[in-house]
Parts: structure tokens; C-alpha cells; sequence
């Protein structure tokens, strides 16, 4: 008996959302993957919302589409439920079973659904000096007069929140809000609260904090109550109970604040919690809150609070010491192995009032933590005890750098069992995996992965550890692809990216970094920078190519028109970008250490070649949305100003004015010399140099994620293999001499003979050097997309090295998408996965192309030289 071939489909997902509750969109598009034999299409699709008042059975669509597909129904209201599920159908018109249902729901759509008002601890009473900054606690009892069908929370903060209801914790949120551009939009989150509330007295408690709000930010001593003074918070609770009527709880004038066991916390500073001052039931029915203070009723405008659009920040991971040493003055050094961003959690018991101390580092000097690289972050924990018994204790406002800690007066059990690392970050999915024979390349990788966890903390950082921390440009810039590679981080940039566009000046100016504060005299204020800038028009595009997602084109457009237009007023007739400040080659080698602007690539050269690419991204998004007319005046400006470039920057023979790798790596990234010849000599000269630089780097932030990818596309993958597994410094693996487990700023951040930079800037956990990951993804395992969106897909493997084998795997839109390659003495074996709703190619080294259909996994070999020879 035969089978008919018939698919069958996943639950749909929608939008970018990893668990898609209190989601902001009314409408959301869907997305879903098949599974299918071989060959299979989709020919047509149907989707059945069910909604509480009804099920909506949509008509059968004819398309293959699969994702991001519009929704089919009327859009939902403010807290709307749906479940969601579908089937498709192909050729033969066999549908497939219903996929299981996503069920999503909606949070508060429209400013009016909120009826709570902020609402923060009255003036002069939890903090009772104008200077102090003490996290207060809000509280208010209340009544479920009937059995509860269920409860919703929506809440935000001027500041940092954790919720209890009657005595639990709600959710498992880090640092929830998050940080956005708060003028302009802030996030509130949705909670599932049904089983926290019981018939009867309830009560509901809320820790608030500094955070980004009012805490200190920034370098050079920061600043504080950046955004506002006060620390406030806006809860609305909604329960419908089984009778049918709905309790809302909203903070109002009639909660209560009170001093808390927290003393101070600061995202930079750490924490003091003294446990002495805890207040027990605070959070439940009953307790006395008759000492504590009135609140005012402070503004927030409800038309700026929005849904989140990616996952949350919340620990996802537990490290255990795998080292403990005892240091004089009562001080352990513990060493987690893993430089990585989050907190020490321990576990101690001794006298009341006992203090232990956590100090936190990346690195350590002389056998004692090093912590001037942190600048003014002063990264310290304290709790004091309660005594009698067993005291756990997290910090529950502030996040930390470090793979070192010093706890001084540790009075705890087995420290490799009572303290823990617990690692913090946004938590999204990991899509893109990769691996090869070489096990330092492997570490190389791991590092890469680790910096962007460490710095994906609800906006992409520049690094962790400092008095820093910020949405700078030009690193997301540089590392998107990677990043959009490895995790499903479209959610939360598509957030960030709105940030980025509210923020940009009126005259184009797009800030060093999102959300902007002072930065001193070098940042403040923003100057239009090549590379950082750029961001608004590349990584919205970076980012559709991997997710397929047009929409956040349409949404970025504006912005990345505004930035472009602006370069055009800046540049001179001929279209050079050659004036102003520029950034140029950050921390080129060469450029010395105080200096790290200084690069040995012209600046305006960099300048001029970004205009150009940024003009042909603008055109090219124009050409998705439709927009013909700017797409050709774009096109047009672009090749303007290519030709410009050319005229003043390309010398004949394919040389370049500045004669460094950065120069020939942009120059022909960037798509910006004029024929193949050119481009030919070009990458020879690229290759020279990169050899008679003894195989070492010699590109900052520019050219770093450039040089190997230009390499490989004019013929000299050795040369980047060369570059790649150097161990000399500058070199990618040299890193790692120094037990590096993390991606540094500087490529000597740690100098050969162990010390740690002098260099004000020394951070050890940077991910923007690591963006040659893209290349090892693409081209050594040789997996990239040549459509948006993974619909098409190209395997290109180059092996060298010595490496004889090589895999990746991604999580596209349309499914998994895999290859695994291992070199034989006299053929090259080849394994890939295309899933169904995408095609794909095999681009051999020698030039030959083998087909992959759709919904395939196959292997084949290919004598190296001579005509594939296909074997399944
Ligand atoms: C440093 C940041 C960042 C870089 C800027 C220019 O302070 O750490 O990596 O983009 O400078």
C-alpha cells in the first residue's frame, strides 16, 4: 500500500514573537513551517481563527507564501485571545491535517484601555535626603469578590519593577521594562496572573528601581535622572471573574509606599540589600502597612506605552564555579570560567548583620581581580544577613560583566554548590549553529556566541562591564548579520530600530548610540558618522534578508532615506563624503591606543564608500516597497557617487590611495570598482598585503568583518584561512592564548605578556571583531541565503585550512537549513537540508552548481577538479 505524500504543518507563530501574549499588533501576520516529501509545494493555504465569539474558517488561499502571511480576519481588540491554526495544501490537493493551534492574545491596544495612573512614593518620605536614591516598595490590598476566571497584569515602570501578588513573584522578567527611548515609547509587559489570585483578600506589591530611568548611565562619571527624578510605577490588574464581572486594580493614589531591604542599586553601581530590613507579608493580605507613606499620581502620557515585540530578558542559564581560591582578608576568588553578563547568586548563613561583599571582573591581574578596565562601573554587591539559618540572595536591579568575583566574608556551605553565576540576557531563540574540524576555530565561535549573549540585553550593546553599555551603531551595524544568524533577534531590533528612528535628529543625524544621553564633548552632540550612522540603512536590510520580513523595511524607510539625504547635503558635488568628523577604521591595530580613531584608512575614503553602499540599500528597499521613482533616484546617486569614489580614491592596477586591507575590503564589499578586472587586481593586492603583514590583522571595526568575505569572493580563500587561524597578535585565535571566552574590544585587549591594556577602552567582551563569524557561517561552512528569508538558499563550501570537515545549521523561517561537508584526499562530500518552501544550490569550488529541489536532504561528492558525480 502506497502512501499519499501528505505534509504537515507546525503550529504558526506571529510576527517575530517567541511567546506571543500582550502582543501590540491587532492584526499579526503568521507564519508556519512544513514538513513534506520531497518536492512538495504548497499550493494554497487555509487558516482558522478560533476568537470568544466565534470560529473564523478563512477561505482557501492560493499562494505558496509561509511567512510573515497577513492575517485573515478582522484585527483583534485590546485583550483579545485567538487560537490560531491551519493547513495547506499542495499540487495533488491532498490537504494536510490542521496544524496544533498557537494560541496568542492581545495586551491593551489603544491609550484609553488603560484607566491606571503612575503613580511614585510620595516626596521626602521613602527616600528622606534629596540625594538618596532608595528603591521603594508599593503595596495595596484588595478583594476578589468572586471566583476568578482569570487575571491579566499590565505593567511598566519609570524605572526597574519586580511584581509579587500575595507574596509570589509574578513572571520571571530581568530588568523588566527594559530600555527604550522613554520619551517616546515605553514598554509594558502582560501577565498571565490567574493563579495568583484567590476568592477573598488579595494583595499585590511592586519592588521599584532606578534602572535606566533615573539611575546613572554613561562614562566619565555618568549622569543620573536622565529621564526624570521620580521612580514610579503603572499596574493595571484585570479579573474577570466566572459571574462575569471584571475588578480592575490600577495604581491609583490609594496604594501605599514603603522603604524596602534594597538601600541602593544601581545598573553600574550593583547592589545593597540589607536583609535586616526585609518586611515580611508585605506582598500578601493583611499586613500593616500603616507606617508606610501616601504616593502621588505622577504623568504618563498612555499613547507612548507600547507592546514588546521580542522576548524578555531573563536568566537562561546557571554556571557553577570551576574554581574557588581563598585570598587574605577573608576574601574567595571564584573563577566561572565563562566571562559572561549577569549576576552572582548566593547562598550563606552567619550573625545577623554580617555583610558579604560580591566585586565583580573580567579578568584578573596579579591574582586579584582587575577592575580598572570597568572605569566608574563599580560593579559591587552587598548583602547584609538576617541571620538564623540558610539566606538566599540574588541582586534583583543591576547586571554585571565578569567572569571573576571576590567575595569577601563569605560565610556560605561548599562554594561550588552555594554560588552561582547566573547568566542574563534577552531571551531569545538560537537559530544558526556551526562547527569544524578545528577545535580553536570552534572556541572562536563560542566566544562570538557568548559576547552576543552578553550583550543582547534588551537593546545590543557595545559591552557589559563598563561604565558604558550602550545602543552604539556602528557595532550592530557591523555585527547584525552574525547576530541574525545565531539567534531570532528580529523581534528585539525591530524594537531598538524604532528607538533608533524616533531618536535620529531633525536634520538626519542618526546618534552614536540608541537611546542617546551625554556623552562629553566627543559624542555630545551627535555628529553624522560613517559606519554608525549607516546602521538605519543597512541593518533593517541585513535583517529582511535573513527574516524575509518586508515590513520592517516599510517601517525603517523614512529613517533610512532621512540619514542619506542628510550624507547628500554633507558631500561635495562630485559626491565625496570628505568632510567632517569620522570614526573612520575604529581601532585599526596601527592606530595608537589612545587614539583609536587614528586609523591608517583614509577616513573619508570609509566615508564615501558607506555613502555609496547605504544609497544602494536605500534603492534596493525602495525596490521591495515598490517605490520606483526613489528607487531610481537612488540607483542613480549611487552610481554617482560610486564613480566619485573611484575617481578619487582607485589608482590604476586596481590599487587603492590608502594601500591597507580595510581599503581594498570596502572597496570591493561595498561593490565599488568598476569592472572585474579591477576587482581582480584588487583582491591581489588585498591578498599581498594581507601576506606581507605576516598574516595578521590589520583592520578595525571597518574592515575586520570585510577583509575575509573580500578575499573569498576574488579567489584567495587561502589567504583568509591564513588570517583566520593566525595566533600571533593581532589575530582572531590570539585571543584565546589568553583563555579568552569571550570576543574582545581591542585585539590586545590582554597584551602578549599578560597585562591588561593601559587603554581607556578595554573591554573583554565586545562582539563587533566577531563578526567574521558571518564568514565562517558562509563561507567555511558555506551556508548563506541568496533570497530573503532563507527562501532560497546557497551552499558555497571553500574548505581549506586544514580543516577537513565543517557544519552549519540555521533555523530559518522555513525550517532548518543544514550543510556538512568533509574533505576527502580526492573528493569533497557534501551533505545539506533545504526545507520544503525553499529551493537551494550547491556553488562548487571549481565553479560547478548542482540543484537542490525543495524539502531535500542529500549527499553528494564531488571530485574536487573534475564534474560532480552525484550520488543520494
Ligand atoms: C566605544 C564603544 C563602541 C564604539 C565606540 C566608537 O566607546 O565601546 O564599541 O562603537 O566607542
Amino acid at each position: 500500500m502506497t502512501h499519499r505524500p501528505v505534509p504537515s504543518v507546525a503550529a504558526p507563530t506571529a510576527e517575530h514573537h517567541r511567546e506571543p501574549f500582550g502582543i501590540g499588533e491587532s492584526s499579526p501576520r503568521l507564519s508556519w513551517k512544513t514538513a513534506a516529501p520531497p518536492g512538495w509545494t504548497q499550493h494554497a493555504y487555509q487558516i482558522e481563527i478560533a476568537r470568544p465569539e466565534g470560529t473564523h474558517r478563512a477561505p482557501w488561499t492560493t499562494s505558496e507564501a509561509s511567512v510573515l502571511v497577513d492575517w485573515p480576519d478582522r484585527p483583534l481588540a485590546s485583550r483579545e485571545p485567538a487560537r490560531v491554526r491551519l493547513r495547506v495544501r499542495g499540487a495533488d490537493g491532498a490537504a494536510s491535517d490542521w496544524s496544533p493551534a498557537l494560541h496568542l492574545e492581545t495586551g491593551l491596544l489603544e491609550p484609553t484601555d488603560w484607566t491606571a495612573q503612575a503613580i511614585s512614593p510620595q516626596r521626602g518620605s521613602v527616600e528622606r535626603r534629596d540625594a538618596e536614591r532608595r528603591p521603594p516598595l508599593l503595596r495595596k490590598d484588595f478583594q476578589a469578590g468572586a471566583e476568578v476566571e482569570r487575571a491579566r497584569l499590565y505593567v511598566t515602570a519609570h524605572g526597574l519593577y519586580e511584581i509579587e501578588i500575595n507574596g509570589r513573584r509574578v513572571g520571571d522578567h530581568t530588568l523588566a521594562p527594559g530600555w527604550t527611548s522613554y520619551h517616546h515609547r515605553l514598554r509594558y509587559q502582560t501577565h498571565d496572573v490567574t493563579e495568583h489570585l484567590r476568592v477573598g483578600d488579595n494583595a499585590i506589591g511592586a519592588w521599584l528601581a532606578d534602572g535606566w530611568y533615573r539611575g546613572r548611565l554613561g562614562f566619565g562619571g555618568g549622569h543620573a535622572d536622565l529621564y526624570g527624578d521620580r521612580v514610579a510605577l503603572l499596574a493595571q490588574l484585570e479579573i474577570l471573574h466566572r459571574d462575569g464581572t471584571v475588578t480592575v486594580i490600577g495604581t491609583d493614589s490609594s496604594w501605599r509606599a514603603g522603604r524596602g531591604p534594597i538601600l541602593s542599586s544601581g545598573l553600574l553601581d550593583g547592589e545593597t540589600y540589607d536583609a535586616r530590613q526585609e518586611r515580611s507579608g508585605w506582598s500578601s493580605p493583611g499586613f500593616d502597612d500603616g507606617d508606610w507613606a501616601a504616593v502621588d499620581v505622577v504623568t504618563r502620557d498612555p499613547a507612548t506605552l507600547v507592546a514588546p515585540t521580542g522576548p524578555p530578558v531573563r536568566c537562561t542559564e546557571e554556571i557553577a564555579p570551576v574554581l574557588v581560591t581563598a585570598l587574605d582578608g577573608d576574601r574567595l576568588l571564584v573563577d566561572f570560567g565563562q566571562n559572561l553578563v549577569g549576576r552572582v547568586r548566593v547562598t550563606v548563613s552567619g550573625p545577623a548583620g554580617h555583610t558579604v561583599v560580591i566585586r565583580h571582573a573580567e579578568v584578573l591581574q596579579d591574582g586579584e581581580l582587575c577592575v580598572r578596565p570597568l572605569r566608574d562601573a563599580i560593579s559591587t554587591d552587598r548583602y547584609v544577613l538576617r541571620g538564623g539559618g540558610p539566606e538566599t540572595w540574588e541582586p534583583r536591579f543591576t547586571l554585571h560583566g565578569f567572569r571573576y568575583a571576590e567575595i569577601t566574608g563569605w560565610r556560605g556551605g561548599d562554594p561550588r554548590r552555594d554560588i552561582v553565576a547566573r547568566v542574563h540576557h534577552t531571551d531569545m531563540a538560537r537559530t544558526g549553529w556551526f562547527e569544524c574540524s578545528n577545535e580553536q576555530v570552534n572556541r572562536l565561535h563560542q566566544n562570538v556566541v557568548w559576547s552576543l549573549r552578553g550583550n543582547f540585553v534588551d537593546l545590543p550593546t557595545d559591552c557589559p562591564q563598563r561604565d558604558e553599555r550602550l545602543g552604539w551603531t556602528g557595532d550592530i551595524q557591523i555585527f547584525a548579520p552574525t547576530a541574525a544568524f545565531l539567534y531570532d533577534c528580529h523581534g528585539m531590533l525591530a524594537s531598538w530600530l524604532r528607538d533608533v528612528a524616533m531618536e535620529q535628529h531633525a536634520d538626519g543625524t542618526v546618534p552614536w548610540y540608541v537611546p542617546e544621553i551625554p556623552g562629553g564633548e566627543q559624542w555630545t552632540p551627535a555628529r553624522p558618522g560613517a559606519g554608525w550612522g549607516d546602521v538605519v540603512a543597512l541593518t533593517p536590510w541585513d535583517l529582511y534578508r535573513a527574516s524575509g520580513d518586508a515590513g520592517l523595511l516599510a517601517a525603517q524607510y523614512a529613517c533610512a532615506r532621512r540619514w542619506v539625504d542628510l550624507v547628500t547635503e554633507l558631500a561635495d558635488e562630485s559626491g565625496l563624503w570628505n568632510r567632517g568628523y569620522q570614526l573612520g577604521d575604529w581601532l585599526d591595530p596601527f592606530a595608537p591606543p589612545e587614539d583609536p580613531g587614528a586609523g591608517r584608512t583614509d577616513r573619508h575614503l570609509i566615508a564615501t564608500a558607506y555613502y555609496a553602499w547605504s544609497l544602494r540599500h536605500v534603492a534596493w528597499t525602495a525596490g521591495v516597497l515598490g517605490r520606483e521613482d526613489e528607487r531610481r533616484r537612488y540607483e542613480v546617486l549611487a552610481d554617482r557617487v560610486r564613480q566619485a569614489f573611484v575617481a578619487e580614491y582607485a589608482r590604476p592596477g586596481g590599487l587603492m590611495s590608502s594601500d591597507t586591507q580595510t581599503a581594498y575590503a570596502v572597496a570591493l564589499q561595498f561593490d565599488l570598482l568598476p569592472d572585474a578586472a579591477t576587482r581582480a587586481a584588487a583582491g591581489r593586492r588585498l591578498a599581498d598585503l594581507v601576506a606581507t603583514g605576516g598574516h595578521t590583522i590589520q583592520t578595525g571595526f571597518i574592515g575586520t568583518p570585510l577583509v575575509a568575505p573580500a578575499l573569498s569572493a576574488t579567489g584567495h580563500d587561502d589567504s583568509a584561512y591564513a588570517l583566520l587561524l593566525q595566533q600571533e597578535c593581532p589575530s582572531w585565535l590570539y585571543a584565546l592564548k589568553h583563555d579568552a571566552t569571550t570576543v574582545w574590544e581591542r585585539w590586545d585587549s590582554m597584551l602578549p605578556d599578560g597585562t591588561v591594556n593601559p587603554g581607556e577602552m578595554t573591554s573583554f567582551n565586545h562582539y563587533a571583531l566577531g563578526a567574521v563569524a558571518q564568514w565562517l557561517h558562509t563561507t567555511v561552512a558555506g551556508l548563506d541565503a541568496s533570497a530573503p528569508g532563507y527562501r532560497e538558499v546557497v551552499f558555497r563550501p571553500r574548505p581549506g585550512g586544514g580543516i577537513s570537515w565543517a557544519s552549519a545549521a540555521h533555523e530559518s523561517p522555513y525550517g532548518r537549513v543544514a550543510i556538512r561537508w568533509e574533505l576527502g584526499r580526492t573528493e569533497l562530500t557534501v551533505r545539506t537540508t533545504v526545507p520544503t518552501g525553499a529551493t537551494g544550490r550547491i556553488e562548487w569550488p571549481d565553479g560547478g552548481v548542482t540543484f537542490l529541489p525543495t524539502g531535500t536532504t542529500s549527499t553528494r561528492r564531488h571530485h574536487l577538479g573534475s564534474d560532480p558525480d552525484t550520488t543520494h
